[in-house]
């Protein structure tokens, strides 16, 4: 790289704090520029390690975020591979400022800022959020390098010049050194005395590159008293810090100075103009600049293109004011005064369900919310609590107990009471038939209840569905089942598992709002011990 040139197309940089934002805007500029590679190699991010990914172009690249490197801007400076520090953070100390300036001064470095919006030199590289959307850096061409040097004191005013500029040259390069710059426009303002550095230059020939200049704030002699314009330092102290008077010593030095901002385009204009007339200037051929692909969520919303849903769900929907429960607005539940029951029908069953099928369900949650601390998942939460582990971790333990011996049984037992029903078996030809084949029937079997000590809640579901049911076929069915069992020993009773897996086939059946079709399914998928899994985490919670 030569001597004054800061950045090229091969310039990388390590971004301090990670801010998604800038930093793909700066690679959406390399991609805008052609380069080959990213310009961010790395993001320092105290407190966080691993990847970021971010585009480059089309292709998704991960930077690697370290948690520590450069933990000032100092730190930073002191590396040996780093010879530019932008610092675009604001507030940072004036004595912190001046020994990073006086370090890097003394090490042949460079900072840029504190607080500044960045840089850019056309076509190569950008720092941060400088030259803003990527559609104001196409509209002023600096993806290519013009040839007009450009220096100004201020981000935003930079923005407006760009614009300038490239309305009446052939854009921008960079700073003003460089044998590529063939003309440089100065953009100052009233307040301090950084333009008499270029008055000096110019006097003592040190630039004898056409210089096109203006100081703004003119209009501060308009006010009886000292104003303050957006920077800190934009307020004329004494005579000399006036835009006027700053103007006049630029005019006398040699520069081009209008005399007034609305000249200063034309100004810029038949200065460029004169130099191609002259030869100095051959104007850069137009390139066309790489298409930086849209994001997804932009293009949808504006319409452009159209992406199909990697999900699809027919259950509840958060698109409106409100979720919707299988269509039912949440506020339309609460208003009617429905329960867990009608919910569940809602979500799992997705129809409304007459009230004494959602009551039904509402009694199996209520009876199997719990059963002492001797069942297995009881003992995996205790346990899992006990060893100071959280709720959900202490929950989960528990609840990964539940299969064919614990609450698990639900599903098994209305498949095969729904599969022996529907085929018309006897009870004791299913008993036998399941016997020969050496399965356990999915239901029946206790350790505790026997056929002279019924478990209560069996009895409750079995009176309920009795006195609300249409048909009970089903359950029935069940119990003769039981009584075949119980003739061979005393502890192959009905249990809960096997009462509410063939209450709900009646539930499913007599209600006349399922198809054959439905019911299998639901049989099928296994999710009638979801009823189990949900009521016992009541218990385990608790
Ligand atoms: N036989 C039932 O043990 C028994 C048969 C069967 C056909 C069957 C044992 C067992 C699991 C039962 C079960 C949980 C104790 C359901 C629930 C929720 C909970 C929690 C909770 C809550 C018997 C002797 C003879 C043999 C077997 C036959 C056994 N089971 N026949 N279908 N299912 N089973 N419970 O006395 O001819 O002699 O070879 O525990 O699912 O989870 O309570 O945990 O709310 O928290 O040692 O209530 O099997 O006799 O096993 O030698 O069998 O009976 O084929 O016949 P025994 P075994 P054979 S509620």
């Amino acid at each position: 790289m030569a001597t004054g040139q800061l950045f090229s197309k091969t310039t990388q940089a390590v971004f301090y704090n990670y801010k998604q934002l800038p930093i793909q805007r700066m690679l959406d500029f390399d991609f805008l520029c052609g380069r080959e590679t990213p310009s961010v190699v790395g993001i320092i991010n105290p407190g966080s390690e691993g990847f970021q990914k971010l585009f480059f172009g089309q292709e998704e690249i991960a930077i690697p975020v370290h948690s520590t490197a450069a933990a000032s801007s100092m730190t930073g400076l002191k590396q040996p591979t780093i010879r530019v520090v932008a610092i675009i953070a604001e507030g940072v100390p004036e004595s912190d400022t001046k020994q990073l300036i006086g370090y890097a001064k003394a090490n042949n470095k460079v900072v840029i800022g504190p607080a500044t919006v960045g840089g850019i030199q056309a076509g190569a590289f950008k720092i941060g959020d400088t030259a803003g959307t990527i559609d104001n850096i196409i509209h002023c061409k600096l993806y290519r390098p013009g040839s007009v040097g450009f220096v100004s004191k201020s981000g935003g005013m930079s923005n407006e010049l760009y614009n300038t500029i490239t309305r009446v040259t052939d854009g921008i390069y960079e700073g003003p050194l460089r044998p590529e710059v063939k003309m440089i426009v100065v953009l100052g303002e009233l307040g301090g005395r950084d333009e008499y550095s270029l008055v000096d230059a110019l006097k003592q020939g040190k630039i004898n590159k056409p210089v096109v200049a203006w100081v703004s704030g003119t209009c501060a002699m308009l006010f009886k008293s000292e104003v303050q314009f957006g920077h800190a330092g934009a307020k004329s102290g004494d005579e000399m810090e006036s835009a006027q008077a700053k103007n006049q010593a630029l005019r006398e030095a040699g520069a081009v100075v209008p005399t007034s901002y609305e000249a200063f385009e034309g100004a810029i204009k038949e200065t460029f103009e004169k130099l191609v007339e002259e030869g100095k200037i051959t104007p850069v051929k137009e390139v066309i600049p790489s298409q930086i692909p849209e994001d997804l969520n932009t293009a949808i919303k504006s319409g452009k293109v159209r992406a199909p849903t990697h999900i699809i769900t027919t259950i509840s929907d958060d698109r409106g004011e409100e979720p919707t429960y299988a269509g039912v607005p949440m506020s339309s539940i609460v208003e009617q005064g429905l329960g867990v029951g009608d919910v569940i029908s809602l979500l799992w069953f997705k129809r409304s369900l007459p009230h004494y099928c959602t009551r039904f369900i509402e009694i199996c949650i209520m009876s199997c919310a719990d059963h002492g601390p001797r069942v297995s998942g009881s003992h995996n939460t205790i346990v899992t609590a006990r060893a100071g582990k959280d709720l959900v971790s202490s929950l989960v333990s528990g609840l990964l107990t539940i299969g064919p011996r614990f609450g698990g049984a639900i599903d098994g037992a209305a498949l095969y009471f729904k599969d022996a029903y529907d085929k018309g078996l006897r009870p004791y030809e299913f008993v036998e038939s399941m016997k020969k084949k050496g399965i356990r029937i999915p239901g029946i079997g206790h350790k505790k209840y026997k056929g002279d000590s019924r478990d209560k809640r069996v009895e409750l579901l079995q009176r309920f569905a009795r006195s609300n049911f249409p048909s009970v076929k089903y359950v029935e069915y069940a119990v003769e089942v039981e009584s075949y069992t119980l003739s061979k020993a005393n502890n192959l009773v009905l249990n809960i598992d096997g009462a509410i897996g063939s209450l709900f086939l009646d539930l499913l059946v007599g209600s006349g709002m399922f198809t054959k079709q439905e019911i299998d399914e639901i049989v099928g998928i296994g999710y009638l011990n979801g009823l189990f899994v949900l009521a016992r985490s009541i218990g385990l919670i608790g």
